[in-house]
């Protein structure tokens, strides 16, 4: 601990730099703009191709960038099929481990016979190229067979996260315009089962694009199944159409890959649009780099294969680079608070990647339940999600690293597809900065003019340039793409994260938050718009209002206001039912802490509700300019 204390910033140790995977930051930084489609096309040589790109990059259309444009290739050729022709063939490809302590592995030649089978079904039940199939599942092996059985016939999947409830499904559904429908019977949280399966059943009779609802029996709960809609997939599984065999489908470089929703300032949550080559390159060589990962090492990402974190760090970054993977279906402290600790130590975890928010859920039930158990297999531990405040770091480091592990904070977005700013293993580090770009990244903090601000001052946080792991759209909606997130400057083209931060002497960049409507809640990323749509949804409810005010364990908490119609009585009992009612509607993580009945909202002389001074009011803090608020 000495040296952190001192002077707060963390030199990596020998053992970890004598190893890495790449030696050296400087140089290669600046090689890597300076060449930046010589670095990229260096990197997609680790690929297998069915045929070489024309160009690596194509800026004709900016911002609609193209990568690898006129190469063909399928991510899952890369993720599976190469593996079962080379030495991984046997390697374990997941270990999966359930809340009940039930144990599932495969091979990547087990992992192929499992994604042939279900790319098999998805044929027969007339998914083609280009179909977006949509995923509402538990963390089970079956979901990243689902994901890639999809990609493999060319379908376009789109995850929806298995906490999220009947609306936020099926305005998904509604907005891909998904036939197709991959659920669960259910899950288990602490013990409880959770009817996956009945929330689909709601969500499908308010989005009637659903043609067919395969069904993976998980837990065993008595579900409702229409006949001739719904099908089990291991009665699918159980017919002679689901072979063992399926040909990789050859799809473009920029053949899209999945959907995957996020939400946003406004509105309806944008479906962010990932393809096949750019993103494979991308997040395989983040992985590589920035998590070191060896072909013995066991690598956890404890995130949710739903959200893009588990989409580009358990599912397809390590899969490409051949990878053991652990995934975890689970509360972190069921039965006890021990349980990730232990199941570190019982698989010889090497890295752990997961977020500030389950850190110090940890973290409060103390010392005594990580030092029951050897957690010496860890060599690197991983933060997304928000930022880490440097208690969690400092314990994460000290607690869970003895010492001797760097904490590689990863700054990066649903729409950036992998990590932006991030350290290297080789990294000086300080608590609570995200460090410096990832190669071939150009990251300036500028003020409301567009001009680069001194050090140390905050402003927003912007990218100069294409990677290859860019969303290249907006679901159906090109126009709101360039207008979220694209502006020229002096002609260039830059991309705004949404964040604001800061550089320091060093250039090290500390991430302060978001600027706009999007909450980050436990890590989790959510819109206010979708939360005040789910209250106004509720028949006792005219106006309501979301904000987010700090939370010790959450990072951040929903505290609501609300507007009720006359007559109706603003008591603890309503309180309580709206709050279940977003719950219902969005998730248990959408639930708001807290609903304050209003008279009225604060609002503009044009409508819009000024969240900033609810925010304002509710920490104590200068209200700012009130100018346009209306009378
Ligand atoms: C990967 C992911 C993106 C937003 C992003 C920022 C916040 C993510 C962070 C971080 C500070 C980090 N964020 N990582 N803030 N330090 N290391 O989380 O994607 O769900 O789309 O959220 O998360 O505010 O803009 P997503």
């Amino acid at each position: 601990m000495t040296q952190l204390e001192q002077s707060d910033i963390f030199y990596p140790s020998s053992e970890v730099t004598e190893q890495a995977n790449v030696a050296e930051y400087e140089k290669l930084y600046q090689y890597s703009v300076e060449n930046r489609e010589a670095f990229w096309a260096e990197q997609a040589e680790n690929l297998n191709w069915f045929k070489k790109w024309d160009s690596v990059l194509d800026e004709s259309n900016a911002p609609m960038y193209k990568w690898f444009d006129g190469g063909e290739i399928n991510i899952v050729h890369n993720a599976v099929d190469r593996h079962v022709e080379n030495a991984n063939r046997n390697k374990m490809a997941i270990i999966w481990e359930g809340e009940n302590g039930e144990k599932r592995n495969f091979s990547y030649n087990g992992l192929n016979r499992e994604v042939c089978q279900f790319a098999n079904v998805l044929k027969s039940m007339g998914v083609e190229k280009g179909d977006v199939v949509t995923i509402y599942m538990p963390q089970i092996p079956e979901l990243i067979f689902a994901m890639l059985a999809c990609a493999k016939i060319g379908a376009v999947h789109s995850v929806v996260y298995g906490g999220f409830s009947t609306e936020a499904l099926a305005s998904r559904i509604d907005d891909a315009h998904s036939r197709v429908l991959i659920t669960a019977d259910g899950g288990s949280r602490r013990g409880k089962k959770i009817n996956l399966k009945a929330i689909a059943n709601d969500a499908m009779k308010r989005s009637p694009s659903i043609e067919v609802c395969i069904c993976v029996k998980n837990n065993e709960l008595d579900v409702e199944m229409e006949p001739s809609r719904d099908f089990w997939l291991h009665d699918l599984k159980a017919l002679p159409i689901a072979g063992s065999k399926c040909e990789t489908e050859k799809t473009g470089a920029e053949d899209p890959l999945f959907i995957l929703y996020t939400s946003g300032t406004t509105g309806s949550p944008k479906g962010m649009v990932h393809t096949h080559g750019g993103y494979a390159v991308y997040t395989s060589t983040t992985h590589r780099m920035i998590f070191d990962i060896k072909p013995q090492d066991r690598w956890w990402c404890a995130a949710d294969p739903g959200w893009i974190t588990g989409h580009s760090y358990i599912v397809y970054g390590p899969l490409i680079n051949g990878a053991t993977i652990m995934l975890y279906d689970g509360a972190p402290n069921y039965p006890y608070p021990n349980r990730w600790w232990q199941i570190i130590e019982n698989y010889g975890i090497n890295i752990l990647y997961t977020s500030p928010t389950a850190i110090r859920g940890l973290m409060r039930f103390g010392e005594r339940w990580p030092k029951k158990h050897d957690l010496s297999s860890l060599r690197l531990l991983g933060s997304v999600g928000e930022p880490i405040n440097p208690k969690a770091w400092k314990w994460y480091h000290h607690v869970i690293g003895n010492d001797k592990c760097p904490i590689i904070d990863t700054w990066w977005q649903t729409e950036t597809g992998g990590c932006m700013i991030s350290p290297l293993p080789i990294t000086p580090l300080k608590p609570g900065s995200a460090t410096k770009p990832f190669f071939g990244n150009e990251i300036s903090i500028v003020n409301d003019e567009g001009n680069e601000v001194g050090a140390n001052e905050e402003g927003k946080l912007i990218i100069k340039n294409p990677w290859p792991g860019m969303a290249r759209t907006v679901f159906k909606d090109e126009q709101r793409y360039k207008d979220l997130y694209w502006s020229q400057v002096d002609g260039k083209w830059r991309y705004l994260a949404g964040d604001s931060a800061k550089k320091d002497d060093d250039g090290y960049i500390w991430v302060i938050g978001r600027i706009d409507e999007v909450l980050k809640v436990s890590g989790y990323r959510l819109g206010t718009a979708e939360i005040e749509h789910a209250l106004v949804s509720h028949p006792a409810v005219t106006e309501a209002a979301a904000i987010g005010l700090p939370h010790e364990l959450k990072g951040n908490a929903i505290h609501t206001y609300v507007v009720i119609k006359e007559g109706m009585v603003g008591d603890k009992n309503l309180c309580n039912e709206l709050k279940e009612h977003v719950g219902s509607e969005m998730g248990k993580i959408a639930t708001p802490e807290d609903v304050q009945f209003v008279e009225a909202l604060p609002k503009t002389r044009s409508g819009k509700i000024m969240r900033r001074v609810l925010k304002a009011r509710a920490l104590g803090q200068d209200e700012g300019d009130l100018s346009t608020l209306e009378e």
